[in-house]
């Protein structure tokens, strides 16, 4: 029997949680943050399982942990979890980790108001500003975005027929805007969202298997995710909204990889330019400011470097108990 104790310190980006576990970092073997997640995945997932999964997490949790970066010249790596697994990367969770890491004094940046941060798709960087001692805002540079497909059919059971397009930004997302058969997010409850995106993203990933797969980091693959896009709440913004994860979640923020994935989207479609403000809502209505730094080059498809600025506030230092003799140490979803 053993018992595990998780110094825990829990936030929410713009709406959605962050739990950054502190202790019990089990060491990982690999020589990238990639290697390293799948090591995890394979040897340590009871972690994830029992610090997302309701009864100590939730359907929405997620959170990471903190390891020294390979090279030395960047700051520190993030390894995300989630109730889904470990993505390889995840804006709400850095926005979240950022802040509660400088707020609570966890990091040195080598250089101020600026991070390079290790993650498993590769190495991002951030800048923040300070007021006060509080964290106002952290800006990610993503990882470069692509458009992978367009204009794809899938046959929603709930909808009917369904068009689509894939586009990657951190993961693979799959994109539904308005059309015959969906009328808008605003038409729809959350929990219509969610059965019909664990129904589509199942057929998508049967119906287009070995399709969308990372050009140069393999172990990225398939579309975990579903976007639905419909009107603004406010005026000011540009786009709002739904991003679907793991087996039951609508991300309360505007999401991170998301919002990269669809300003990839609409850069390849001609609908958005480099430099452009683009605010993207969530769900419910909080926003994420954003915009096209460059256009890029993944191997040889054209794609952007996105940039994501939001804000995070700490709501709690939570210490978790795991024993080995309670029946639910590994959690539970009810679907
Ligand atoms: O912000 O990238 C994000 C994200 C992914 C899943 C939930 N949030």
């Amino acid at each position: 029997m053993s018992k595990y104790i998780f110094e825990c310190i829990d936030a929410h980006t713009c709406g959605n949680p962050v739990r950054l576990i502190l202790t019990e970092n089990p060491k990982l073997n690999g020589k990238t943050m990639s290697e390293k997640r799948l090591d995890f995945l394979k040897n340590y997932d009871w972690i994830r399982k029992s610090l997302m999964f309701e009864p100590r997490g939730h359907d929405m949790m997620s959170g990471g942990m903190i390891y020294p970066p390979e090279n030395s010249e960047n700051d520190f790596s993030i390894l995300f979890l989630e109730t889904s697994g470990c993505l390889p990367m995840c804006g709400h969770g850095t926005i979240g980790i950022v802040t509660i890491a400088l707020e609570e004094n966890l990091i040195k940046p080598k250089v101020e108001g600026v991070l390079k941060i290790e993650v498993p798709a590769g190495t991002i960087e951030v800048n923040y500003k300070i007021k006060n001692e509080k964290v106002e805002w952290v800006e990610i540079i993503n990882v470069d975005s692509y458009l992978a497909d367009s204009n794809l059919m899938i046959h929603s059971d709930y909808l009917g027929k369904i068009k689509f397009d894939v586009s990657y930004g951190g993961n693979f997302y799959a994109i539904i805007e308005p059309q015959k058969n969906y009328f808008g997010l605003n038409n729809y409850r959350a929990e219509e969202l969610i059965s019909f995106s664990r129904e589509i993203r199942d057929k998508i990933n049967k119906k287009y298997a070995n399709r969308f797969i990372h050009p140069i980091d393999k172990s990225i693959s398939d579309v975990s995710h579903v976007l639905w896009t419909g009107q603004v709440l406010n005026d000011e913004s540009s786009s709002r909204n739904a991003v679907f994860y793991g087996d039951k979640a609508i991300d309360r923020s505007p999401c991170g990889t998301g919002s990269s994935a669809r300003m990839a989207q609409l850069f390849s479609q001609n609908k958005l330019k480099v430099g452009e403000v683009f605010i993207h809502e969530s769900y419910i209505g909080s926003k994420f400011v954003c915009r096209i730094q460059k256009s890029s080059k993944i191997h040889n498809i054209d794609g952007i470097s996105p940039v994501i600025r939001g804000w995070a506030k700490i709501h709690g230092y939570n210490k978790i108990i795991v024993d080995s003799s309670d029946p639910f140490y590994q959690g539970f979803q009810v679907i």
